[in-house]
């Protein structure tokens, strides 16, 4: 592979066509940074998908930014690297930050596979030929709403319902939901808002037959989980607690979850995502691509590493119209009776619109490898 000589950050602002709330956050407009690699005859692009706020996660648009600009750039321009195996050496001295490091990897592998002239699908071993889509719903108003959002999707022909619950907001609305449509494939996503203390309304979620209830304890534990999934039937899907195959292997041997949720940004990249899944593959644990709104380019990314053969349950990879009313990638992913297919194109799949993308950027920084070079 030819060597980077420039990368392109920008910080991209798309509105949500409805507010999303969960335990943690309230989002009306996301903000991600695409990145853009050059070379001398290749080029990509990457999108680092996390919140602009630490409400799930660590890290925010603002320290994605930093640790881009001020290290990742540093450690990748200008080096020789001809597998990603070989690119994520070159900044593994960068601790954390991993939704930084998936942006940059991602870009990585578009070029990677459009040079190659592959879909990116079929670099990473997908199997595949359309992945089955959930979606996930925040907090709402009132029940009403709720059911107005959960009958809209059910429409539309999504396989599987996630319910975002919070103190105040779980096991009477779970037990609306679930008395109003019986037969569904329902989840329920708390992101960390309980403790080993809300055990009774933990155990009261056993009774609507969920398909799993998704990281109810703090972001950074598996030990309190290891409890919990003993004193429930309801399978636990580890989220924000796994940033690695090792994370995996080691919350799966102790007995912390039987399902994970896999986010390519969450884990820093496609790579370890591709690790997470083999580890849980290895051990008969299902997996599910998780989501955090990415726009077209972070959507294409996840769509394809969906295609592994272990992701066996429906994910929150919907099309992107459900939360964008003008995405910034052709062709747009878009779900038919929540089935999207794989893009057989070389790279991603899909290509960025440069002028909508340019109407909504808010601020943008080239990098590049001589000015880096000279200081
Ligand atoms: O991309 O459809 C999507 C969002 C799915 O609910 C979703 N993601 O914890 O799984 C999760 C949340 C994180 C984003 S809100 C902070
Ligand atoms: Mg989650």
């Amino acid at each position: 592979m030819p060597r980077i000589d420039r990368i392109e950050l920008r910080i991209v602002r798309l509105p949500l066509v409805r507010p999303f709330q969960t335990s943690s956050s309230r989002k009306a407009h996301l903000d991600h940074i695409l990145v853009r690699v050059e070379g001398e005859s290749f080029a990509g692009w990457g999108e680092c998908a996390s919140p602009s706020d630490p409400y799930y996660c660590p890290e925010t648009t603002g320290t994605c930014w930093q640790i881009l600009e001020d290290f990742l750039a540093a450690a990748v321009l200008g080096r020789d690297w001809s597998t990603i195996e070989e690119l994520t050496a070159l900044y593994r001295p960068v601790k954390g930050n991993r939704f930084a490091k998936a942006g940059l990897e991602m870009a990585c592998w578009d070029a990677l596979a459009r040079s190659s002239g592959i879909p990116l699908h079929r670099m990473l071993g997908g199997t595949r030929p359309k992945i089955f889509s959930g979606v996930s719903l925040g907090i709402e108003s009132s029940v009403d709403v709720l059911f107005e959002q959960i009958g809209r999707y059910l429409d539309e022909g999504y396989r599987r319902i996630k319910l975002k619950i919070a103190p105040g907001w779980d096991v009477e609305v779970v037990r609306k939901v679930r008395e109003r449509y019986p037969e569904i494939l329902l989840q329920v996503d708390a992101n960390s808002a309980y403790t080993l203390d809300d055990l009774p309304t933990l155990r009261a979620l056993d009774d609507f037959d969920l398909l799993l209830i998704e990281q109810p304890l703090a972001h950074d534990d598996i030990i309190d989980h290891v409890r919990l999934q003993a004193a429930l039937k309801t399978p636990i899907c580890l989220d924000e607690s796994i940033h690695s195959a090792e994370d995996a292997r080691k919350a799966i041997e102790i007995g912390a979850c039987r399902i994970i949720n896999i986010k390519v940004s969450r884990v820093g990249g496609l790579l370890e995502a591709k690790r997470v899944h083999d580890v849980c593959q290895a051990r008969s644990i299902p997996v599910w691509c998780g989501g955090m709104h990415e726009f077209g380019i972070g959507r294409a990314a996840n769509v394809a590493i969906a295609s592994l053969p272990g992701f066996t349950l429906p994910g929150d990879v919907s099309g992107s119209d459900k939360y964008y009313a003008e995405d910034i990638v052709d062709p747009p992913i878009l779900a038919d009776r929540g089935a999207i297919a794989m893009f057989e194109v070389p790279g991603l799949g899909v290509e960025p619109i440069l002028d909508r993308i340019e109407a909504r950027t808010l601020r943008r920084q080239s990098i590049e490898r001589n000015a880096r070079m000279t200081g």
